[in-house]
């Protein structure tokens, strides 16, 4: 497999996560996004929305994480990253479009440019956008977490699932922007239970090949 990757794409760290939780090893493909390598003809003719990641499994060209990983959970179902039961399948699922659809998207790269370029906001502005809809994500994601009766060590019982890998990088997106993660203790007291594994670890943008030195 091939993964085109950014060191610092949280949407990219999800794969990595989820590639070295099923350990299936890939080539790493550098996108450098801090000189627009995502922005040329050529990353454009792989993806044709411009964005990081995409992973290639031989002859299949894959994009967008939550397809990634409906994909390898498919293809490569053990160790699976999803339980048997539905509505434990459906619960994992909606802690992560969490992350996925309700927090990454608002505070991407190109709307964070939007703001400051386009709209020619303050970087304060742009910060206090992302600390607005961050803050609301990470309420979400710890009422249920707190509330749930399935949380256990991680998101969902035990052992990492498809909650953990879309949890975690948000937590490194929103670090960057920061944000105040203290009104979340059951989210951090996961990620660290995450971060304790080595393919959390090893997925970690520090960690990565194009990361810098
Ligand atoms: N929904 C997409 C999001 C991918 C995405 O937006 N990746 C970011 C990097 S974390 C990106 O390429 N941003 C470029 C931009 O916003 O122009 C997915 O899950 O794959």
């Amino acid at each position: 497999m091939k993964l085109y990757s950014f060191y610092i794409s949280s949407a990219a760290y999800r794969v990595r996560i989820a590639l070295n939780l099923k350990g299936i090893a890939y080539e790493y493909i550098p996108i450098d996004m801090f000189a627009e390598e995502h922005l040329t003809p050529e990353y454009h003719a792989i993806h044709p929305q411009g964005l990081v990641p995409v992973l290639v499994d031989g002859n299949r060209t894959l994009n967008q994480t939550l397809a990634i990983m409906e994909y390898l959970e498919e293809v490569y179902p053990e160790p699976s990253l999803l339980p048997i039961d539905p509505a434990e399948r459906a619960r994992i699922r909606a802690l992560a479009l969490i992350p996925d659809c309700e927090m990454h998207p608002i505070n991407n790269r190109r709307i964070r440019e939007y703001i400051t370029k386009d709209l020619a906001l303050s970087r304060e502005t742009m910060i206090e956008w992302i600390g607005h809809w961050t803050a609301m994500g990470f309420a979400a994601l710890e009422a249920l977490l707190s509330d749930g009766h399935h949380t256990g060590v991680f998101c969902h019982g035990n052992r990492p699932t498809m909650a953990d890998v879309f949890l975690v990088p948000q937590l490194d997106a929103a670090r960057r922007f920061e944000a105040d993660l203290t009104p979340y203790p059951t989210v951090l007291r996961i990620e660290k239970a995450c971060l304790e594994l080595p393919e959390f670890q090893a997925a970690a943008p520090t960690n990565q090949p194009d990361a810098p030195r």
